[in-house]
């Protein structure tokens, strides 16, 4: 077995098993094209259950997501249909093993995009909608600690997404569209849609261009998540939390 399919296993396990495992960096892992060999070979995994790719999702795109994780280099992963849950459902938490949510705008795409060259204005060409989103990241590495190639191999600790309810075409200003998320009801976090990268189309241009490299794109029809806008919050027995952004409405998830 190769490092790259006994790596994906490891963190495959860590996930249906809810055990956290260390990271890879300290077993070898070496190279940003390895890390994403075991995140595609993670996500064959998923695929061979049944499930469907259904879009990417962009990491580590903001100041504040950089600062809460001490790394600071944005990352994709790939989100799965088995990720999806509708908003206002509630997540079993004893399913997942510490899970973290932050809020996020969302790209629907209407037509593909493939990388080099992909710019803000071709991902605003290419999107049908935009909308909220709020992304639980768990983390398969042990405290939450890793570096940027470890979250890499484990596919941006992708976990559970959930999107509102409302899909607007990108018509307006993403940099200025403010974000607040609340748990239970308190504002615990705020941003504008300039936290990610400038602006959240850059993210989405970046994973277009990423993949132009390992010759794979983003397909039309795709969700795209362009990351955290603000640092994330731990999801907590009972808790609720929502995140509204101007313009586009809102997303809530639950945990019990
Ligand atoms: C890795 C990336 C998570 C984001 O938006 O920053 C992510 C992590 O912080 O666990 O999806």
């Amino acid at each position: 077995m190769s490092d790259v399919t006994a790596w994906a296993d490891r963190l495959d396990q860590a996930a249906t098993g809810c055990a956290p495992v260390s990271p890879l960096t300290g077993d070898g892992l070496d190279g940003v094209e390895t890390a994403y060999q075991v995140q595609n070979e993670l996500v064959r995994l998923r695929l061979a259950r049944g499930e469907r790719l259904v879009g990417g999702k962009l990491g580590l795109t903001s100041k504040a997501k950089q600062r809460a994780m001490g790394v600071d280099k944005p990352l994709y992963g790939l989100v799965t249909g088995g990720m999806l849950r509708p908003s206002g459902s509630r997540l079993r938490l004893k399913e997942l093993i510490h899970p973290r949510i932050e809020p996020e705008i969302a790209f629907v795409l209407g037509e593909a995009l493939e990388g080099p060259g992909v710019t803000v204005a071709d991902v605003l060409a290419a999107t049908r909608y935009v909308c909220p989103a709020l992304d639980v990241i768990d983390s398969r590495y042990e405290g939450f600690s890793f570096k940027h190639l470890d979250a890499i191999a484990d596919n941006a600790s992708s976990a559970v997404f959930a999107l509102g309810d409302d899909f607007t075409p990108p018509t307006r200003d993403l940099t200025l569209t403010g974000c607040v998320l609340e748990v239970d009801g308190q504002v615990v976090e705020s941003a504008a849609g300039a936290a990610v990268m400038g602006h959240p189309a850059a993210a989405v241009a970046f994973m277009a261009n990423q993949l132009g490299l390992r010759r794979q794109r983003l397909e039309a029809g795709w969700v795209v998540l362009s990351g955290g806008l603000t640092a994330p919050v731990p999801l907590r027995p009972g808790g609720t939390v929502t995140a509204t952004i101007s313009g586009l409405g809102s997303v809530t998830l639950g945990a019990e």
